[in-house]
């Protein structure tokens, strides 16, 4: 992270002009952090105001803050940003303060928040903060509760935060665009008394769709369904972070939905309650098991569990189309298709050409094709056994023993006890019994059907 003071020098003129944070006066404009890489940062630990126990974002950050005279300030620069999706393929969108989504923001229920927001867009934007209980004219909607906020002026939003949970924030201003360039964040509200709802490891991310052609690097905006990039904190797999945890932690993953389609997620070898909505927390008496949680468009979902299985366990949207990355759907099925030949014949005149395979697509997972720059497999990364055909929304929560309670980094794979991995039957095979095969061609008597139920 380095600060922004270069930009806040070399624009001093327009950006300290009058008509801007009239109340605060120029001179206290907090500083601006950026962050030019798209690495999981560690949890950011409060040095003052009220203790909590922070998040950690997957592949983000959280946004640091100073304390003014009872207020907790935060600054965020809306700015057009390169993020790398997964290693390969790197986008041009817009966020904040140097990455897409934005750095995530964290407070404590009943602090007072006071948001600087910058416009270094080419075009106005505000922001609003979804699920927030906040006055009407602090809410973000351009035209609505308040004047855009044109290119190159600074906002000021000002509310307390009346409740925990889990929320997010984004634009409310030429939303469509903006919202399909990247324009988001997660916004974490920590419960008064840290000890409510406690957990030792809680992750956050926000799941966005883009649609960039192959070669391309910006999203086509226009775009309404069919998107190729299924992206949580706008990284595809193999791009997104495991997320370690240690052996019998209870675990918080809050996910939000800024796409344009349900995502239910999905984890392996353990089962969890949803315990927080971005309407707020889920009584104890009205949670049941689950092992997916559907996540509908614009909501929010944290789910919870003990983590008392050691493996690497997928955790993934159960959408298998969302596990893929770059993919056209216009590929006709060729299973069970003798084409052999034909693809050479079609290669002498489109020399990338390539058809699905007669026996299905897994080889695509293990072949290394040439690809246009800039792109990525559809079905990639590799685990201990092979290729994993991934891509997508897809990561391993990494359960193992004897993690240290703040280590956040890669354990690697699970090795797994002797005896416990699926294994190959050697045996022979038992010939294959047929249907009629003993007597011969199977008798079939038909009976015309009656009048009535008799016969
Ligand atoms: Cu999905």
């Amino acid at each position: 992270m380095n600060s922004r003071r270069k930009f806040l020098a070399g624009t001093a003129a327009g950006f300290f002009g009058a008509a801007m944070v009239s109340r605060v006066g120029a001179a206290s404009l907090p500083e601006a952090p950026t962050r030019e890489n798209a690495e999981m940062a560690p949890p950011l630990f409060p040095k003052t105001g009220p203790q909590y126990n922070p998040v950690v974002t997957l592949n983000g950050w959280s946004l640091p803050w100073r304390m003014n005279n009872g207020w907790k300030e935060f600054h965020l620069v809306a700015e057009p940003v390169r993020r790398q999706l997964a290693p390969g393929m790197t986008a041009n969108l817009w966020g904040y303060n140097g990455q897409s989504p934005g750095p995530t923001i964290e407070c404590v229920q009943g602090d007072k928040v006071r948001i600087f927001v910058t416009n270094k867009l080419p075009e106005h934007t505000t922001v609003h903060w979804h699920g927030i209980l906040l006055p009407n004219g602090m809410d973000g909607v351009g035209g609505l509760t308040q004047p855009h906020i044109p290119v190159g002026k600074t906002f000021v939003y000002e509310f307390e935060m009346k409740h925990s949970g889990t929320f997010m924030y984004h634009p409310h201003a030429d939303e469509m665009v903006q919202m399909a360039m990247g324009m988001m964040g997660s916004l974490i509200v920590h419960p008064r008394d840290p000890g409510f709802n406690r957990v030792d490891r809680d992750f956050a991310f926000v799941m966005a769709a883009y649609e960039i052609e192959p070669g391309a690097a910006t999203p086509k905006v226009a775009e309404m369904l069919d998107f190729n990039l299924w992206t949580w904190n706008s990284r595809v797999f193999p791009g997104i972070d495991p997320l370690p945890v240690r052996l019998n932690d209870r675990v918080r993953v809050r996910v939000a939905n800024l796409t344009m389609t349900n995502h239910p997620i999905h984890i392996h070898g353990h089962n969890f309650t949803v315990g927080i909505t971005d309407g707020g927390w889920v009584p104890k008496s009205a949670r049941w098991p689950e092992t997916s949680a559907d996540i509908p468009v614009g909501a929010i979902r944290a789910i919870e569990f003990v983590a008392d299985n050691p493996g690497d366990w997928a955790f993934h949207c159960h959408k298998s189309h969302h596990v893929m990355n770059a993919m056209g759907h216009d590929v006709p099925t060729m299973i069970g298709v003798d084409h052999r030949g034909v693809a050479e014949r079609i290669n002498r005149l489109i020399p990338d050409y390539m058809l699905m395979g007669e026996r299905g697509m897994a080889d695509m997972g293990e072949m290394e094709m040439p690809l246009p720059e800039n792109t990525l497999p559809m079905m990639s990364g590799s685990g201990p056994f092979g290729a994993m055909e991934m891509g997508g929304m897809f990561t391993v929560v990494k359960v193992r023993e004897g993690l240290a309670r703040n280590d956040y980094k890669d354990p690697g794979w699970y090795k797994h006890p002797a005896g416990t991995v699926a294994y190959e039957w050697k045996g022979e095979a038992p010939p294959a019994q047929r249907r009629g095969d003993a007597k011969g061609p199977a008798q079939v008597n038909v009976r015309k059907p009656g009048v009535g139920h008799k016969h």
